[in-house]
This record gives C-alpha cells, sequence and structure tokens, in this order.
C-alpha cells in the first residue's frame, strides 16, 4: 500500500545515509592529505575495492565517531552531553589508530579524568579558548539529522551540542550544523520531482543566515568568536600544484572577496559561491579547490561536500558511471586534500537522497562497517517515527 510503500522509500534513505557516508570514508581514506590524484588513479582504486574478496577497506575516525554519535543517540533515547562525550573517549581508547586530528586526542584524555565537572570544558580550553575549527564536529553528525528528522530546530540544536563537544569555534560547530541541515534536505526531497540545485542552497542560505547572524550579533564576547579573522588566515591548505597562474590568482581573490563582503558568515559567503559555480557549464576542480576549499577545515570541507552532492546530480564527463551517488564520492574524493572526511560528508547527503539501493553491493561487502551503519539506520528510523521494522 502507499503508506507503507512511503515507508520504506524513507528507511532505504536512512540507510542509504550511515552507509554511503562509511563507504566515502573507507574508499577516500586511501587518498587523504596526498596530492590531488588524476581521476585514474581513484577509479582504478575503485575498480580494486570492488573486487575485494573478503578483506576489508578500513573505516577511519569519521566512521569511529559518528557510530559513538549514533549509540549514543540510540541508546539514551536522545541527545545526552555526557554519554556520548564518554564513548568518544573510550573508543579512541579502545582503537587510536583510527587517524584522528592532532589535537582533539587532547580532549578525549581530559573526558576521561573521573573528576570532571564540565563535559564541554576540555574542547573550550582547545587552542587557546579559541576552540577547534576542524571538521571533526561535521564529519560525524549525519546521524544526528536522522534520529532528529521531523524536527529541523532540533536538528540544529543537537547538531551544535554533539560537535561543541570537541569543537568550540564556531566554525568548528557551524559547519556541522550546515552538514545536517544538508543531510535533513536531502532526506526532505521528493523524489518524484527533479532537485533543483539552486533552491536546495537557497534554502539552506536561508538558515544558515540565521545561524551566522545570531552569532554575529550578540555574542561578541564570548570565546569562540575572538581571533576568528586570524584563525581563518592560518588553515588555509597549501596549494598541491605549485605554482598558479593568473586565472586561479583571480579566482581566490574571487572568493576572498565574497567573504569580506559577508563579514562573520563566512558559511554564507561560500554558500553564495557555490551558487555560482552550479549556475556555470564548467566549473575545474581548481576552482572548487581555490573558492571552497578542500582542507581539514570545517568551512574548507563542508561546503565542498554539498556542491560535490549537488554537482554530481549530473554527469560528470572523466567519471563513467551512471550511478550518482557512486558518482558524488568519487567526485569528493577527486578534489583532494581532506578526502576521507568529504567523501564521507557528501556520501551522507547523498545517501539521504538516493537510498541504499544506489550504494553498489561491492562497496557494502568491502567497507568496514557498512553493515553495522545500516543497523544504526533502522534503529535511528524506529526512533525517529515510533515506527518498528518487522524482520
Ligand atoms: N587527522 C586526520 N588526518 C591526518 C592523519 C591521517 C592518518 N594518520 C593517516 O593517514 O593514517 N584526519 C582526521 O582529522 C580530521 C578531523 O579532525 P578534528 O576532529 O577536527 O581534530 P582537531 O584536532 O580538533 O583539528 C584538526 C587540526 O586542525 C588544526 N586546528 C583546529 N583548530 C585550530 C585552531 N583554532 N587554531 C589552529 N589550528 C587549529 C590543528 O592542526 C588540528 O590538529 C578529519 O580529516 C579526519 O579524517
Ligand atoms: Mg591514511
Ligand atoms: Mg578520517
Ligand atoms: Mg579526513
Amino acid at each position: 500500500t502507499e503508506m507503507a510503500s512511503v515507508a520504506h522509500v524513507l528507511r532505504s534513505r536512512f540507510r542509504g545515509c550511515l552507509a554511503a557516508a562509511v563507504a566515502g570514508d573507507c574508499i577516500g581514506a586511501e587518498f587523504e592529505e596526498g596530492r590531488s590524484r588524476p581521476i585514474d588513479k581513484i577509479l582504478a582504486y575503485v575498480d580494486h575495492v570492488n573486487k575485494q574478496r573478503g578483506r576489508e577497506v578500513a573505516f577511519t575516525d569519521d566512521t569511529a565517531m559518528a557510530r559513538s554519535v549514533a549509540s549514543s543517540l540510540i541508546q539514551c533515547k536522545g541527545f545526552d552531553a555526557r554519554d556520548m562525550a564518554t564513548r568518544f573517549a573510550k573508543e579512541y581508547k579502545r582503537e587510536s589508530g583510527r587517524g584522528y586530528g592532532g589535537n582533539v586526542i587532547t580532549v578525549f584524555y581530559r573526558l576521561l579524568e573521573e573528576d570532571l565537572q564540565d563535559v564541554f570544558e576540555p574542547s573550550r580550553q582547545q587552542f587557546d579558548g579559541r576552540g577547534s575549527w576542524g571538521n571533526g564536529g561535521a564529519m560525524r553528525v549525519a546521524p544526528v539529522a536522522l534520529y532528529a528528522y521531523g524536527d529541523v530546530e532540533k536538528v540544529k540544536d543537537i547538531a551544535k551540542q554533539t560537535a561543541m563537544i570537541t569543537h568550540f569555534n564556531r566554525e568548528g560547530y557551524n559547519g556541522a550544523i550546515l552538514e545536517a541541515l544538508a543531510v535533513h534536505l536531502a532526506l526532505k526531497q521528493n523524489k518524484d520531482e527533479d532537485l533543483n540545485v539552486i533552491k536546495f542552497v537557497d534554502t539552506l542560505l536561508e538558515k544558515m543566515r540565521i545561524v551566522e547572524g545570531d552569532e554575529a550579533g550578540g555574542s561578541q564576547s564570548e570565546g569562540p568568536n575572538i581571533g576568528q579573522s586570524e584563525d581563518s588566515k592560518t588553515g588555509q591548505s597549501e596549494d598541491p600544484e605549485g605554482d598558479q597562474s593568473e586565472e586561479e590568482k583571480g579566482s581566490k581573490e574571487a572568493a576572498a572577496s565574497k567573504e569580506a563582503s559577508l563579514p562573520n558568515q563566512p558559511y554564507c559567503a561560500k554558500l553564495e559561491i557555490m551558487k555560482e559555480f552550479l549556475q556555470k557549464e564548467n566549473v575545474s576542480r581548481q576552482d572548487v579547490r581555490d573558492q571552497l576549499g578542500n582542507d581539514i577545515k570545517a568551512l574548507n570541507s563542508v561546503p565542498a561536500a554539498i556542491f560535490s552532492f549537488l554537482h554530481c546530480m549530473r554527469s560528470v564527463d572523466d567519471i563513467p558511471t551512471d550511478n550518482a551517488l557512486e558518482r558524488t564520492i568519487i567526485y569528493a574524493i577527486s578534489l583532494g586534500g581532506d578526502t576521507d572526511t568529504i567523501a564521507t560528508m557528501a556520501g551522507a547527503i547523498a545517501g539521504a537522497y538516493y537510498g541504499i539501493e544506489y550504494v553498489p553491493p561491492p562497496w557494502m561487502k568491502a567497507c568496514e562497517g557498512a553493515n553495522d551503519a545500516v543497523r544504526f539506520a533502522d534503529q535511528l528510523y524506529c526512533l525517529a517515527t515510533g515506527e518498528t521494522i518487522e524482520k
């Protein structure tokens, strides 16, 4: 019946979201931090993954932390900061070799201290009180968008809180809010109609204007806002290609001027650039790297992930697959830089839109934790909808 099929589609999208996030992390990890690779190298690696027989491609910190977010929401039937923080720290202690961020481990050690009063205190003290602007809050946020499916304010609120356990800088937690909103919006799209990519970005812009506006307004005296512009400079990725053409310099300047025209609203500035890219016939990967970014900063990776999803709704010349979810993850990796994280975030959005049927079965087989992701998704689905799943 119709109701049953609507429920079936939504469950598939919950599953697709978490499973594609895992696939993006596992496959993207091969290329993290390297120079940006030619697309052939990435396609060859995907081929290799597809032919793994019984051998697993490991997930990294992105998935390890997303699993803690999911299991905490499920076990506590809601957000409990202390429980989630403890899961992050214990999981790190259990498997510290998953490729965690350089400084976040300081927070984990402090979270394990028995006399800790305030779970947000360790993250508040990172980087001399400025907090981390890394993408660690955003990379793990997808389960929040599933759990809070019915209520966009709850999506924003819980996304922020989960991020703040480790990322107290506004760029860090606002990146998590934006990624969660993108997953939420993708889940809510009616797939019988063509997705309007400009409208998608406009909806995010409308919401982020409020998020970034709130912050720019009253909270000037709060720690995380201070020194923001100073921070923003230190996180720029070095150009892996070395010498820049005049054109590339021009393109970086264009991005800088967009940011200058929207002071204190850096995510809105990136979304404006994204809209321009989506209206063009051709956008080079170098332009995406220069203007949206591809590094470990939340501000330089969440926009790239959202763009990957929207750009890959249509075919991409050098990526020969008809599967738009697969294309999204391959494209996200092809941007280079923080590939596992950009691909995991792009995968979460694409999976929430296309559903589990689009995640290639060989990826489900090869990627460590992909089947666990389906189980987490089903549990979050039950929590979010109040339905039970009959086996
Ligand atoms: N850590 C990595 N990749 C490098 C190691 C790869 C691995 N060893 C391997 O290849 O095998 N990836 C993972 O880290 C990113 C998420 O990091 P997160 O959770 O945000 O961590 P952290 O420590 O908070 O921030 C990361 C770095 O950003 C700089 N930084 C952040 N805030 C700063 C601030 N306010 N001022 C100055 N610098 C700041 C620091 O260098 C931090 O170490 C994901 O890519 C994940 O995949
Ligand atoms: Mg690695
Ligand atoms: Mg990682
Ligand atoms: Mg990464």
